[in-house]
């Protein structure tokens, strides 16, 4: 919004006299989509604002008449690795400690439909989250954890359907029946096509699995939120505040009508909608997109049929952000990420994460999780910020940002309508693509000195501290998780296990019956994660995403810089002499699919001149070697960011090496911690690039590398 009044205009005559020869408009910032102006007066605000209350639709102030002055947000701290015994010893002691309710990271096996055993995770299994195959595994995490008391959220999409059976039935062998469990399934499909990728099927089965899960919980499991609507992905994947916005709230639109597809009524359900957004540095911006969210939504329920309030409110999670943190000067994250949780709470969030300082090296340890926890408790116990209810309203500032995001967000979902709605917006890939524009966007701003980041590009220390960080054994886990497998598969009744296996298949077939129901009875005849999810996949197949590169970016944001002409030219002499581009493989191994990094590598490589192949999500090595052998490339560069880089780059190396074809250069990037880089090293891997590096430093030392190995061979 752009109000330039006479109040403005004397503001503007008094700015002059102290901007000396500079002008009130040179001190005009924009964030995105969002333009503003150095100082904001009553005019600017909606003279709505004035009378809104909290508790009341459309909810800006928030969904409670008493939010935290009555009850404070849940400290519900993401967590979970290694084993099941090992994660439910950290969320005990966690709970002990001040923590209120859990919320479950499950391993990248597990999210997307894999025992342990499978061969395509290898390097996966335990290490971004924890292992889980069987109802036994599931039962360890919960011990000693009174599932009616408890609420628990799972991060689950993928496998949405074997991992909420299992749930249910660990607690019904715990004694506790699907009415009491309180919780939240993550369940949201389309922005995992989107910027997830942990999904399992193609997008038509998946949604029906949405709504399927919708009926289920909205008739067995009352007190239970049936998804998580999120944007915190998009978020860390590189959207902008306006685009996570608008491309959440068109998500919640397809649910919402999916499960009105299967004859629902929507007040039956949409109580138990939730929302999860990320939250990142931009303080005002991140407390007016959650008013502007719970705005936004309540009048779109209010469109799609809505009457109960209760479905009109958005209730959300909030995450602080990861990308926002920084492998330097870690401790520093801690600052960052205590602002966030701030504005988190200042926006009104329902439930909140707050993460660890070691974010961008590894997953926390105790120590780091300790704090990240105290942040929290701190913000709650100590700060008085919970007193009061939604203090920003009224603040001219805030005020305008929200109605101005909910202007901006609102036109971005009126489109996305007018062209067929998101999942078909997700099909086309638009939304990815849009995403990953702004994505490359900020890395040029960061890069260039544009955005600063202490400690990166600018203030950086000359020698970094050692950081102890968390390593885990993933070849114990995994021995130790295909043990119980085969203890389960010798000691189960396979007859019992076959009919609920058969039942499963044949509910997916005919559309007759439900998903979730069929599969608690496989859940409980002991079939496992993988059997359930193959049971599935027989019928819908498993999705192929193809990967689109975006273009021009680098070229567009650095036009005439120097050191981008230098190394441009740099490329375009080895051109010349050498007849042919220099040439790079990205490549994403194992089932880690956080591929903002690989992305912005192969757009900013390509447009610097080199011939660029990024191959597809989910390769094993064996895959990328021999693509890489095939495309007769200089190098490959391995993105990593989900800790598999130990097992997957040496295999890699080795299986190169094998085949005679050890003069491709490995580069590893991500997140790699400066522990791991001598045994990369060692392996063979030619440099690594860690967060935070400069991507033009990166082509460059790519470059070395090639014009070395060639002269060396000539
Ligand atoms: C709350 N209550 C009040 C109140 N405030 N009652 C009276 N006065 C007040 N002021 C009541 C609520 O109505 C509710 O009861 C109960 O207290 C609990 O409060 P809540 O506000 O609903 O909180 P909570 O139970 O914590 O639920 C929050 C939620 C939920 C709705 C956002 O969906 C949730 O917990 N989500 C977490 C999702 C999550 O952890 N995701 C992690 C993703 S990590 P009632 O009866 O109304 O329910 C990830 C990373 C990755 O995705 O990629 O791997
Ligand atoms: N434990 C704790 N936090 C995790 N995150 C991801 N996996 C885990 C885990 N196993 C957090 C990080 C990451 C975000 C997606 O969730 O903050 O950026």
């Amino acid at each position: 919004m752009s109000i330039k009044s006479d109040t403005y205009a004397k503001w503007q005559g008094l700015a002059e006299g102290e901007l000396r020869g500079k002008s009130p408009a040179d001190l005009e910032t924009q964030y995105g989509e969002l333009d503003v102006k150095p100082v904001y007066f009553a005019e600017d605000a909606p003279q709505s604002a004035a009378a809104a209350m909290p508790g009341e639709a459309p909810f800006t102030r928030g969904v409670r008449a008493t939010m935290y002055a009555n009850r404070p947000w849940t400290i519900r701290q993401y967590a979970g690795f290694s084993t099941a015994t090992e994660s439910n010893k950290f969320y005990r002691q966690a709970l002990e400690k001040g923590q209120k309710g859990l919320s479950v990271a499950f391993d990248l096996a597990t999210h997307r439909g894999y025992d342990s055993d499978h061969e395509r995770v290898v390097g996966d299994v335990g290490k971004a989250g924890v292992a889980i195959d069987s109802v036994e595994d599931m039962k360890t995490l919960f011990g000693g954890i009174p599932l009616d008391e408890m609420s628990v959220s799972m991060t689950m999409n993928g496998a949405v359907i074997p991992v909420l059976a299992m749930f249910v039935v660990a607690a019904e062998e715990q004694g506790v029946g699907q009415e009491k469990l309180s919780g939240t399934i993550q369940n949201d499909i389309l922005k995992e096509f989107m910027v997830r990728n942990t999904f399992i099927y193609p997008p038509e089965p998946s949604m029906r699995i949405i709504a399927d899960i919708i009926a289920h919980t909205a008739e067995f499991m009352p007190k239970f939120n049936s998804i998580s609507i999120s944007g915190y992905h998009m978020h860390e994947a590189g959207a902008t505040a306006v685009q996570e916005l608008a491309y959440t709230l068109a998500d919640g639109i397809e649910y919402v009508r999916a499960a009105q597809k299967k004859g629902l009524d929507i007040d039956a359900f949409a109580g138990r909608l939730s929302f999860f957004f990320g939250i990142g540095m931009n303080f005002f911006t991140e407390v007016a997109k959650l008013r502007a969210a719970r705005t936004l939504w309540a009048d779109i329920m209010r469109d799609l049929g809505a009457k109960n309030p209760r479905s009109m409110m958005l209730r959300t999670h909030c995450q602080t952000s990861g990308v926002s943190l920084t492998e330097q000067d870690p401790y520093n994250n801690v600052v960052r990420t205590a602002y966030e949780a701030m504005a988190s709470v200042l926006g009104g969030t329902q439930s909140l994460h707050t993460n660890s300082f070691d974010e961008a090296i590894a997953l926390p340890t105790e120590f780091s999780s300790r704090i990240a926890r105290n942040t929290q408790l701190i913000l709650q116990h100590e700060t008085r910020v919970t007193d009061v209810v939604d203090p920003l309203g009224g603040s001219y500032y805030v005020e305008s940002l929200t109605t101005d995001m909910v202007a901006k967000a609102g036109a971005v979902i009126k489109d996305i309508e007018a062209q067929g709605g998101m999942t078909k917006a997700v099909q086309e890939g638009t939304p990815k693509l849009e995403i990953e524009r702004a994505a490359a966007i900020r890395q040029t701003r960061v890069d260039k000195g544009d955005d600063v980041i202490v400690g990166v590009n600018r203030y950086r220390l000359d020698q970094e501290d050692d950081l102890d960080i968390l390593d885990i054994d993933n070849k114990a886990v995994r021995l130790e998780q295909i043990a119980s497998i085969n203890k389960i598969r010798e000691t189960r009744d396979p007859a019992k296990w076959r009919e609920t296996l058969d039942k499963l298949r044949e509910v997916a077939r005919t559309g007759e019956g439900n998903l979730l129901a069929a599969a608690i009875d496989a859940a409980r005849a002991r079939a496992t994660l993988g059997e359930i999810s193959d049971a599935m996949e027989e019928v819908f197949d498993r999705h192929k995403p193809s990967t689109k590169v975006i273009s021009g970016v680098y070229d567009h944001q650095y036009g005439d810089d120097p050191e981008y002409k230098a190394i441009q030219s740099r490329i375009a002499d080895f051109n010349v002499e050498q007849t042919r581009k220099p040439s790079i493989y990205i490549g994403k191994m194992g089932q880690d699919g956080h591929d903002r990094g690989a992305k912005v590598i192969a757009t900013a490589f390509a447009d610097m001149g080199f011939e660029v192949h990024i191959g597809d999500l989910f390769e094993t090595p064996a895959e990328v070697a021999d693509k890489a052998i095939e495309l007769k490339v200089d190098s490959i560069g391995a993105s990593s960011l989900a800790a598999g880089h130990k097992t997957l780059i040496p295999e890699l190396i080795d299986i190169l090496a094998n085949k005679g074809t050890g003069h491709i250069s490995v580069f590893a990037g991500g997140v790699i911690p400066e522990q791991d880089y001598q045994a990369l090293r060692d392996a063979g891997v030619a440099d690594i690039f860690g967060p935070g590096t400069n991507v033009l430093d990166a082509a460059n030392a790519v470059m070395s590398r090639i014009e070395g190995k060639l002269r060396n061979e000539a």
